[in-house]
């Protein structure tokens, strides 16, 4: 049987703010479901929002699908995270060599480093993605999952890999906060586990992604957050929708708690 802390008790053993801040509102909004705000209109994305941002502890995005990108779009989402209390993820899973995510990170069109409060990198290409990462990040009091294993089918992620990847966040607290993941990978109660690949009935779509249940993810593999996309994006009642996704990982944390 898994034993969990709550959240409140979590967020006093960390020393990354981030990490803090982010225990405060899941516990605050009794809330571990993160929204993945996959449309490509900003007028779409900032409706949902709107919406689910009350039972949200953070919304991800994929910047680079928004078809009508501007900045206003992210003074909008900026005051809606503020609005509503929730942070902001931005899933581009840097990848590359060091010098290149950093350009990545930093420039470009989207400049994500000037608003997203959280960001995710494969550490494939070795330790140079974190320390590029991290020199931006860092100072900017920003954080960094590390997707340590994934939820489509045929993924080539290896248990080794898997297990180098859990290494490196434990050894970079300062900047990594958790991981994305499917199973529960670490013990230090200052990590986080986010799991996408979602919904309430457990399945798939026609192009390999997998799909658990809040239930099988947070009380049976010990996850700590589920973040869900077309579950409560394509629900013809986007607010209950999500009140329920909410409910349900909550209740199946709170099962855990010591
Ligand atoms: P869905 O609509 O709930 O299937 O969307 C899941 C989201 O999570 C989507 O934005 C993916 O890019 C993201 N994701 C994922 O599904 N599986 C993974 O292993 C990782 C990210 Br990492």
């Amino acid at each position: 049987q898994i034993k969990k802390l709550s959240f409140t008790e979590r967020g006093k053993l960390c020393t990354n703010q981030m990490t803090k801040k982010l225990f405060g509102i899941m516990e605050e909004k009794k809330s571990n479901l993160v929204v993945s705000a996959d449309f490509t209109q900003s007028q779409q994305i900032l409706e949902l929002v709107d919406k689910v941002g009350p039972h949200v502890c953070m919304v991800k995005t994929h910047i680079d699908i928004v078809e009508d990108f501007s900045q206003d779009f992210i003074t909008k989402l900026l005051q809606m995270a503020q609005k509503h209390k929730f942070l902001l993820f931005e899933d581009r899973k840097y990848a590359d060599i060091g010098n290149t995510v950093k350009l990545q990170y930093n420039n470009g069109i989207y400049h994500v480093s000037s608003w997203a409060d959280i960001i995710n990198a494969h550490c494939i290409s070795g330790l140079g993605v974190l320390a590029a990462l991290k020199q931006i990040g860092l100072e900017k009091n920003k954080g960094c999952l590390l997707v340590a294993e994934m939820s489509s089918t045929g993924n080539m992620i290896t248990a080794e890999y898997t297990a180098a990847t859990v290494k490196l966040a434990e050894e970079n607290k300062d900047f990594v906060i958790g991981f994305i993941c499917q199973n529960r990978l670490s013990d230090d109660p200052t990590l986080l586990h986010l799991t996408p690949g979602v919904q309430l009935k457990k399945g798939s779509d026609d192009l390999g992604q997998q799909y658990l249940t809040p239930e099988e993810v947070i009380s049976k593999r010990g996850n700590d957050v589920i973040i869900v996309g077309r579950g409560i994006t394509q629900s013809a009642d986007v607010i209950n929708t999500a009140i329920a996704y909410k409910q349900s990982a909550y209740n199946a944390y709170c099962q855990l708690l010591q």
